[in-house]
């Protein structure tokens, strides 16, 4: 685990980086000029807006609440993700975010969700989250019984998620002029330890997997010079069932997408 920054891909269009810094550093005067109690509501409403997205039960939520520390006090969990949550990552100066955690599960609040950060109120970056086909099933509502689906069924299903959000963000990209960038969280990395690499290059462009095609159509579409690409592996899982090292392996791997996303923010 210790190797993990390595095994991060990104694919970088240049010009992002600097142009975000740019902005960020607009927002530290315009925020300096304010009255303090108004300054950290501005500079929070100045933090970058990330998308995060990904088909139910693929670990979108746990994710975030990782990345924000729990420290959230906007947010409300919902089970089963059926609407937006909002959380924000503070940190010392502008080095926050802000994350909408788009629902994966139901049809009629997932379009709405995804109209919102992709067209009303456009977001500057996106995580879209895989889990190597280890998404937990979730019921159908008003069913009994656990719920289940293999493997493969739940590729299929990500795929089929992909499709759809590499589309909006394709749609979002060529309406802009400002560069985005898209990480694509591989998460769950806990339940197959020793198939990383080789799931890492199944998500990433040029591969030649189903996930790649559509990245790479989504590359075409958006143009290299707007879109930079990372893929990057991680683990919400601290917990119980791992070993000591384990959890410190799964918080090197949060810290890293982290420290990727402040990257890409022009924060560092
Ligand atoms: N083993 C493992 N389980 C995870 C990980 N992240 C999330 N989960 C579990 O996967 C399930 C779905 O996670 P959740 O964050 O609610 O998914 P969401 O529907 O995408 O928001 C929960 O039972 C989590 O505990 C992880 O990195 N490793
Ligand atoms: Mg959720």
């Amino acid at each position: 685990m210790s190797q993990t920054p390595s095994r991060i891909r990104t694919i970088l269009p240049g010009s992002s980086r600097a142009a975000l810094g740019a902005t960020v550093a607009g927002g530290v005067l315009t925020g300096l000029a304010s009255a303090p109690e108004r300054m950290s509501r501005l500079f929070r409403s100045r933090f970058p807006m990330v998308a995060v997205t990904g088909m139910t039960g693929v670990g979108k939520s746990q994710l975030v609440d990782r990345l924000t520390r729990r420290t959230s006090d906007d947010g409300v969990a919902e089970v089963g993700s059926a609407v937006m949550e909002r959380r924000t990552r503070r940190s010392p100066r502008l080095q926050g975010f802000r994350f909408l955690v788009v629902p994966g599960d139901n049809a009629a609040t997932r379009l709405g969700a995804l109209d919102e950060v992709f067209h009303d109120e456009p977001v500057d970056g996106v995580i879209h989250v895989v889990a190597n086909g280890y998404a937990t099933p979730r019921r159908a509502a008003g069913t009994t019984g656990a719920a289940s689906a293999t493997r493969e069924e739940q590729l299929a299903a990500e795929l089929e998620d992909w499709t759809i959000t590499s589309h909006r963000i394709a749609s979002m990209a060529v309406r802009r002029d400002k560069p985005i960038w898209l990480v694509v969280a591989v998460t769950k990395t806990d339940l197959y330890p020793d198939d990383v690499d080789a799931v890492v290059d199944y998500y990433s462009p040029g591969s030649g997997s189903p996930f790649a095609a559509r990245v790479d159509a989504l590359r075409a579409l958006a143009g290299g010079a707007k879109l930079s690409i990372d893929v990057l592996p991680v683990s919400s899982q601290s917990g119980d069932r791992r070993s000591a090292s384990s959890a410190k392996g799964a918080s090197a791997m949060v810290d890293a997408l982290a420290a990727r996303l402040a990257q890409l923010s022009g924060h560092v």
